[in-house]
C-alpha cells in the first residue's frame, strides 16, 4: 500500500455533527447523491467486472464512465491518470479498492482549490445569481434557514423585480422563516431595492443580508449590467459587509450548467457556486467540473425543496458519498 492509499476519507463515524457540518449532514448528502452514486458505481463495477487485473482497458472504461457522469473531461482525465499510476496491475476482483482509490483522487483534486469562508466573521451580504428556474429563491430560503440556525439575524431583499410572482415567492419564504423581506413594486429598479435593504440592515444591525436577483431580463446583456450595478451598490453602500456573489446552478442540466456558469463568470464577478437539485439527478458529478474546470469553488449543494435541504460542499465527504 502506498501512502496515498491511506489518505483518509471521512466515514460517518469520523464526522460528528458537532464539527459544524450541520444537522444530518451525512444522511442528507448521501440521499442527495444517491442517483449519481448508484449510476457511477454501476459503471465503475462494470469496468472491473470479469477482469483479473486493472489494466489499460479498465482504466479507459473508467475514464469514459467519469466523463459520462458529468465530471468533465479535464477532471476525468486527471483523476484516471492518478488512479493509473497507483492501480495498474492491481488485482481487480475487489471493486471497493478501486472505488476508494477513485474517491481519494477526486478528493485530492477538489482539495487543490481554495474554499472561501461559508460564514466569514462580521456582517455580510450574499448576492444570489443564476439563470431562471435554477433554484435561486429556494436556495435563499435554505441559506436563511442556515444562518438563523447559526444564530445570525437575516434580512431578505427581493431584487428580482422583473417577474410578477418573484416578490411574492420570496415574501412567502420570509413569512415561513420569520424573516423580514425588503421589497418594492414590480418593475422598480433592483439596485434601489438593494440600496433600501442595505440601509435597513444597517439600522437593524442585521448579520446576513441575502439578495434575490432576476434570472431573466429582456436581454442577457441587461441582466449582467443589472447584476454589476447591484454589486456596485453593495460595494459603495456597505463596504464593511463581506460580499459574496453566489451563482446557483441546476445540477440536472449537467454540462449545460457549466456553459451557463461560464457566461456568468465572464460577465460578472462570481465568487462561488451553489449546485441545486442534485437530489433529482445522476449528474451530481458536475460539481467536480464546476470546481475543477471553472475554478469556481462550490460551497453548497441543494438536496431537496425544503429550507433544510442544504448541505455544505466538503471535498472529502463529497467524494466519498459519490463513489466510495
Ligand atoms: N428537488 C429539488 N428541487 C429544487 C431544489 N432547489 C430548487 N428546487 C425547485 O426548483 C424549482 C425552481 O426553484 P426556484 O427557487 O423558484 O428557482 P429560481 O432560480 O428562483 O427561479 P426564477 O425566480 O424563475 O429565476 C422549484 O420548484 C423548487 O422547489 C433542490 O435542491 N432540489
Ligand atoms: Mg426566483
Amino acid at each position: 500500500m502506498s501512502d496515498r492509499d491511506i489518505l483518509e476519507l471521512a466515514p460517518e463515524s469520523r464526522l460528528p455533527e458537532e464539527e459544524g457540518a450541520g444537522k444530518g449532514f451525512w444522511s442528507k448528502l448521501k440521499k442527495g447523491l444517491s442517483m449519481t452514486h448508484h449510476e457511477l458505481l454501476e459503471r465503475v463495477d462494470a469496468a472491473v467486472e470479469g477482469r483479473g487485473v486493472i489494466d489499460e482497458e479498465t482504466l479507459e472504461y473508467l475514464e469514459e464512465s467519469l466523463i459520462g457522469a458529468d465530471l468533465g473531461v479535464e477532471a476525468s482525465l486527471e483523476i484516471v491518470q492518478a488512479v493509473r499510476d497507483r492501480a495498474r496491475g492491481y488485482e481487480a476482483k475487489d471493486p471497493t479498492r478501486l472505488r476508494t482509490m477513485l474517491a481519494d483522487e477526486i478528493a485530492v483534486l477538489l482539495l487543490d482549490a481554495p474554499q472561501p469562508h461559508r460564514r466569514p466573521p462580521g456582517p455580510r451580504v450574499t448576492l444570489v445569481v443564476g439563470v431562471n428556474g435554477v433554484g435561486k429563491t429556494t436556495s435563499i430560503a435554505k441559506l436563511a434557514r442556515r444562518s438563523l440556525d447559526e444564530g445570525d439575524s437575516v434580512l431578505l431583499v427581493a431584487a428580482d423585480t422583473f417577474r410578477a410572482a418573484a416578490v411574492e415567492q420570496i415574501a412567502l419564504w420570509g413569512e415561513r422563516l420569520g424573516v423580514d423581506v425588503v421589497r418594492q413594486a414590480q418593475g422598480s429598479d433592483p439596485a434601489a431595492v438593494v440600496y433600501d435593504g442595505l440601509q435597513a440592515a444597517r439600522a437593524r444591525a442585521i448579520d446576513h443580508v441575502i439578495v434575490d436577483t432576476a434570472g431573466r431580463l429582456h436581454t442577457k446583456k441587461n441582466l449582467m449590467a443589472e447584476l454589476e450595478k447591484i454589486r456596485r451598490v453593495v460595494d459603495r453602500e456597505a463596504p464593511d459587509r463581506h460580499c459574496l456573489t453566489l451563482l446557483v446552478l441546476d445540477a440536472t442540466t449537467g454540462q449545460n450548467g457549466i456553459t451557463q456558469a461560464q457566461e456568468f463568470t465572464r460577465a460578472v464577478r462570481v465568487d462561488a457556486a451553489l449546485l441545486a437539485k442534485i437530489d433529482g439527478t445522476a449528474k451530481g458529478g458536475v460539481a467536480v467540473a464546476v470546481a475543477r474546470e471553472l475554478r469556481l469553488p462550490v460551497l453548497y449543494l441543494g438536496v431537496g425543496e425544503g429550507a433544510e435541504d442544504l448541505v455544505d460542499f466538503r471535498p472529502r465527504e463529497f467524494a466519498a458519498a459519490l463513489v466510495a
